[in-house]
């Protein structure tokens, strides 16, 4: 069975969002991202992942996988039937990776971490003067889609959801932009995505209390 190390509501919240949606059944471990201590039995996360950061996934044969970007397209080819990432070859394949990228990158590492890491108002004063530019992307490409690659659901989708649930408490609201409050609305609506949510957004309050 594949193991998903994560932190609740975290990026890894992609990932299981993505398991659920392909309906693949996994063994889930709590990585405390801030400790690196692994919650189920006290061990060191970072012997898991000497990058001490989920998502790590655990494949049948052991290997470990990292990097959303890859963890997620390794759960959608499992299941292709399901179309949760165009088939390798096609061209929207490559939409699919140039969204991973830019969720990965431009709104998850350029925005969200320094926020929740560096929380220096000096530090993110760029970060925040260039985030509405960097949302204006995909509320712009979202104006005529349902979904960010073709017209279906696939795990982009799943890397951006995860990224708008955080920005508000990253201060921005997303309602500015209301193509992507009605996308987020829209993929919180998928029963998948919002029993993802629900879990993770659970443990995330017993860490916190
Ligand atoms: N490039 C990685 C970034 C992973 C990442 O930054 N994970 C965060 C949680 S959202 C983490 O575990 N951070 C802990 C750390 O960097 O020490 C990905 O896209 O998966």
């Amino acid at each position: 069975m594949l193991q998903l190390y994560f932190f609740p509501m975290a990026c890894s919240l992609s990932s299981r969002i993505a398991l659920m949606e392909a309906g693949i059944e996994a063994r889930y471990h709590l990585a405390h991202i801030w400790t690196k201590k692994v919650v189920d039995d006290d061990s060191d996360f970072r012997s898991v992942s000497s990058k001490g950061a989920v998502p790590v996934l655990v494949l049948e044969n052991g290997d470990r996988l990292t990097e959303s970007a890859a963890v997620l397209q390794y759960i959608a080819d499992l299941k292709p039937e399901l179309g949760l990432a165009p088939p390798p070859g096609h061209p929207d394949r490559y939409r699919l990776q140039e969204w991973l990228s830019f969720v990965g990158a431009e709104i998850h590492k350029a925005f969200l971490f320094p926020t929740f890491w560096y929380k220096d108002d000096a530090a993110l004063a760029k970060p925040r003067a260039r985030i509405g530019q960097t949302l204006s992307i995909p509320a712009a490409h979202l104006a005529t889609r349902e979904f960010l690659v073709g017209d279906r659901f696939t795990v982009a989708d799943a890397h951006l959801t995860w990224t708008l649930l955080l920005l508000r408490a990253a201060g921005v609201d997303v309602a500015q932009w209301p193509q992507l409050a009605d996308y987020l609305s829209r993929m919180q609506a998928r029963p998948q995505v919002k029993a993802a949510i629900g879990i993770e957004a659970a443990l995330r309050k017993t860490l916190a209390a």
